[in-house]
């Protein structure tokens, strides 16, 4: 059944302040597409584990996909508040709906931008940012998850063609997606990264099924067995692990702005539920035991968004280092999740119910607080960070 959106989104300290018209707008645009199109069919999906695909030409005509990639390569060129904010409120909807666009502008577009060929920029990116090609980021392996430095994916240099042996595991959109950026070793044990279209021989994306998380995102693998990949499709510009982490640290920036948006969701919804539930007599909110989950909830709300805004203002300067980013994750992820936890508690029995978004963002968020670096491994960069001493290994 189509359910109607509430959401009135929380601004205690007058954040509004400090944004511009335009991120404003950028906002109620996105805002309003979640409220038409996301909300009302989201929970549906997610019962049914199923991506929501109609979904995809909205995404592109908000700007979801790419925002920040120059207007010249199909991009909107908008700063990284305008990013933050868009994630924010698609996240607000779904995380697995914020996770396509995640995948689709900072890990398969921002590779290409960032480490592509003029060639391939032109080639690709339009297409990508319109949403008439849709992509996946391969990374994570079987064997290879926090420690993607030990993958086993390799390529040769075969003569005419590059031929890939390996597999990823965990790949969101790789169900559908039509090309893979994907991070395998030369022969001289190198990361480097190739586009990989669907198609080629040999090469497949199995559905991964059973998850209890991000149930309306398509999660897959992608197995390659002697895939022949055109030596074009190279990226030219970059070898190392520093390649497939220069895209996470964009991932994980618009994460730490997502999860405010599902933590947003879950504290609207909880407030509105306290005030109008009754029991003993009077609202639930009225309970002090209430208002101490609900103004707590907001005091997190609020700290983060200072956090992220902060840490925008800095990435628009070129100057946020990926340990702020980690930590804003982290910190981001972690919140929303124990807020989302609470809110299930405020509605009682009907915090299980598909009725409310509640049980849908928390346990969207357990997948969240694991991929692009699990919630230890973001802290052990800080730790790294502030200490200079390594803990990983
Ligand atoms: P380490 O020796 O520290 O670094 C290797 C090279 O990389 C450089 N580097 C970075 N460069 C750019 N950005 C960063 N954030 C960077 N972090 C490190 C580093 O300077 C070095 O460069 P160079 O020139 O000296 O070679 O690497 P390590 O092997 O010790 O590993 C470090 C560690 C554990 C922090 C890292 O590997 C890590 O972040 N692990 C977590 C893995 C991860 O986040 N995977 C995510 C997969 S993608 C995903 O989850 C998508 S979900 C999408 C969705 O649906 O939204
Ligand atoms: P592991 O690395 O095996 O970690 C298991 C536990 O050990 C964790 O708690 C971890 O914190 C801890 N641990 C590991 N190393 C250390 C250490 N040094 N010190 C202390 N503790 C440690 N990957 C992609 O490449 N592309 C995608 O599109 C993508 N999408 C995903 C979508 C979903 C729904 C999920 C669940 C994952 C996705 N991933 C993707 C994979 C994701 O990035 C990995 O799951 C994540 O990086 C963790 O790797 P792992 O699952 O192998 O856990």
């Amino acid at each position: 059944m189509a359910k109607t959106d509430l959401f009135e989104s929380p601004d205690y300290y007058l954040l509004d302040e400090l944004l511009t018209d335009e991120h404003k707008l950028i906002r109620q645009s996105v805002r309003d597409w979640v409220k038409k199109e996301v909300s009302p069919i989201i929970e549906d999906y997610a019962q049914r584990a199923e991506f929501p695909k109609q979904l995809l030409k909205g995404l592109a005509e908000i700007g979801a996909f790419g925002p920040t990639i120059p207007v010249q390569y199909g991009g909107l060129g908008l700063d990284y508040i305008s990013y933050g904010l868009i994630m924010q409120e698609i996240e607000r909807g779904d995380s697995g709906i914020r996770s396509t666009a995640s995948v689709q502008g900072s890990l398969v577009m921002y590779p290409i931008y960032a480490y592509g060929s003029e060639e391939q920029k032109n080639k690709y990116l339009p297409k990508l940012a319109g949403g008439e090609l849709m992509g996946c980021f391969g990374l994570t392996e079987p064997d290879h998850g926090s420690d993607p430095g030990g993958m086993t994916t390799n390529f040769i240099d075969a003569g005419d063609y590059y031929l890939l042996n390996g597999a990823k595991m965990w790949i969101s959109n790789a169900p559908f997606a039509d090309i893979a950026i994907v991070w395998a070793k030369n022969e001289l044990g190198k990361i480097q990264g190739l586009i990989v279209e669907r198609g080629a021989e040999g090469f497949s994306t199995p559905e991964t099924h059973n998850k209890w998380s991000l149930r309306a995102s398509a999660t897959g693998e992608l197995v390659f067995d002697n895939v022949k990949v055109p030596k074009e499709n190279l990226l030219p510009n970059v070898s190392g692990l520093k390649g497939p982490l220069g895209c996470l640290n964009q991932a994980r920036y618009g994460i730490a702005w997502g999860a405010i948006g599902a933590a947003m969701d879950c504290y609207d919804t909880a407030l509105r539920y306290a005030k109008e539930r009754k029991q003993f007599g009077k609202p639930i909110a009225a309970f002090q035991l209430q208002q101490k989950k609900l103004a707590e909830m907001i005091t997190e709300i609020t700290k983060a968004q200072l956090l992220v805004w902060r840490l925008g203002t800095l990435k628009n300067d070129n100057r946020a280092t990926p340990a702020q980013i980690s930590m804003a994750k982290r910190n981001s992820v972690e919140m929303a999740l124990n807020i989302a936890r609470e809110a299930r508690q405020i509605l009682g029995g009907m915090g299980i119910s598909g009725e409310y978004p509640i049980m849908r963002h928390m346990a969207n968020l357990e997948s969240v607080i694991t991929y692009e670096g699990t919630h230890d491994i973001h802290l052990l960069i800080t730790g790294l960070d502030i200490t200079g001493e390594e803990a990983f290994k």
